[in-house]
């Protein structure tokens, strides 16, 4: 199953007015009939998006034939602006539900937009369900190795100037065989040995990152995730201080994420962590906050100076009014201990403007960029504060 979307659809309309997009999307139409075959099938999903199914098309190299190729034509024929992206997803010799393919080649739809051979494919085993993915520490070892981890990278916004503030640095691991996300990824990893060496690898790729964005006058925060068995290690808040010495950044800038049940712990180890980390001057968060089992009392003790409010609460907040008020309570609660606050899931205006109005500090969520690579990620900080300064 191919998902072909004109990635540049709206720029087209835009530019050249909204029939010609369409004339351009009918040209795409014509084009994907020719391919098609009898028995294939071939419809429309919206002004800028078609389907089409190709059946009998099982080995994984037919596919990605198949997808060149409709890259190819399409590109070759029609003028040069108009730029498309495929996601397939094809099952293998395994029975997938339509339902779950079609969402597959839509999830790889939006990571072709983002790469250069504006293709992507889910094929095979991990279609079948989500939950068989068994990523293997050997895997891990493997990627770490031939740097096939990436850290990709989604804005942070101070919800008073509306302006990108900060950076979450996330774990991608783009070209997975078995498409891992980043949960499976660390797990391996802890299964293995490896998570040092996975959090260290990060830690040093986005500070790097931070550096290189410094030079260019971007002052953000940059916000790590780590796993609370990694705070149970005694030497890691000395590898964050080494860390920041290299390459010179300052402890003030950097935020350690850790979710609530890394901070539910009497392990010594973590709290030294926890220590060392607030006397070197980084910030701490409360990930995942609200979905874990901390009480009240913890968390006027909890060495953190940031919460960050679970994507649960937030996805829904202009439609829930228990969500609303859940949020409105810890945003009070949070800011009554002195503690900054976060909302992450931020995916529409109505939601963006509730929290504003709620006091919440910083915004992050798909209404603002989704996790990008990160020259894009540059690119979009850039373009704001060109916006900003020029008013
Ligand atoms: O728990 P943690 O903060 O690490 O989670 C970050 C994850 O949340 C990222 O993988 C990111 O893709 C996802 N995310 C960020 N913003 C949104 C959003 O607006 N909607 C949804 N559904 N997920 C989001
Ligand atoms: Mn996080």
């Amino acid at each position: 199953m191919y998902v072909v979307e004109i990635v540049n659809h709206r720029d087209i309309a835009v530019r050249y007015g909204y029939g010609h997009a369409a004339g351009v999307s009918l040209e795409l139409e014509k084009q994907l009939d020719t391919i098609r075959r009898e028995r294939d099938l071939l419809f429309r999903l919206s002004e800028s998006t078609l389907v089409l199914i190709l059946f009998g098309t099982r080995k994984l190299g037919q596919i990605r034939l198949a997808a060149s190729r409709l890259t190819r034509t399409f590109e070759k024929l029609s003028n040069a602006d108009t730029k498309i992206a495929v996601g397939c997803a094809g099952a293998g010799g395994d029975r997938v539900s339509p339902v779950r393919l079609l969402s597959a080649a839509d999830e790889a739809l939006s990571e072709a937009a983002l790469n250069s051979a504006r293709c992507a494919v889910r094929y095979g085993d991990s279609l079948v369900a989500k939950t068989s993915v068994q990523l293997m520490p050997s895997h891990v070892a493997h990627a770490i190795e031939q740097d096939e981890l990436k850290v990709w990278y989604q804005p942070q916004i101070d919800s008073q100037t509306g302006a990108v503030d900060g950076a979450e640095a996330l774990l991608r691991w783009p070209n997975c065989p078995m498409s891992a996300g980043p949960e499976d990824i660390v797990d391996a990893a802890k299964r293995g040995n490896l998570i040092d060496k996975l959090t260290r690898a990060v830690l040093n790729r986005a500070i790097q990152d931070w550096v290189s964005w410094k030079k260019l006058g971007l002052d953000l925060s940059l916000s790590v995730n780590v796993d609370p068995a990694v705070l149970t290690h005694p030497n890691f808040a000395n590898d964050v201080s080494d860390s920041l010495a290299i390459w010179n950044m300052p402890a003030s800038r950097l935020v350690v994420e850790v979710t609530e049940n890394g901070f539910n712990t009497d392990d010594k180890a973590t709290y030294a962590n926890f220590e060392a980390l607030q006397e070197l001057g980084t910030g701490i968060s409360i990930d995942d906050f609200g979905t874990g089992t901390s009480s009240l009392s913890q968390f006027e003790s909890v060495p953190a100076n940031e919460v960050k409010i679970d994507k649960s609460f937030i996805l829904t907040l202009d439609q829930e009014r228990t969500k609303r008020r859940m949020v409105k309570a810890i945003i009070h609660l949070a800011h009554s201990f002195g503690k900054a606050v976060v909302a992450e899931g931020v995916e529409n205006e109505a939601s963006r403007q509730l929290l504003v109005d709620m006091g919440c500090d910083q915004l992050q969520g798909f209404f603002f960029s989704r996790p990008v690579p990160v020259a894009e990620f540059l690119e979009f900080a850039m373009r704001d504060t060109e916006h900003a300064s020029t008013g």
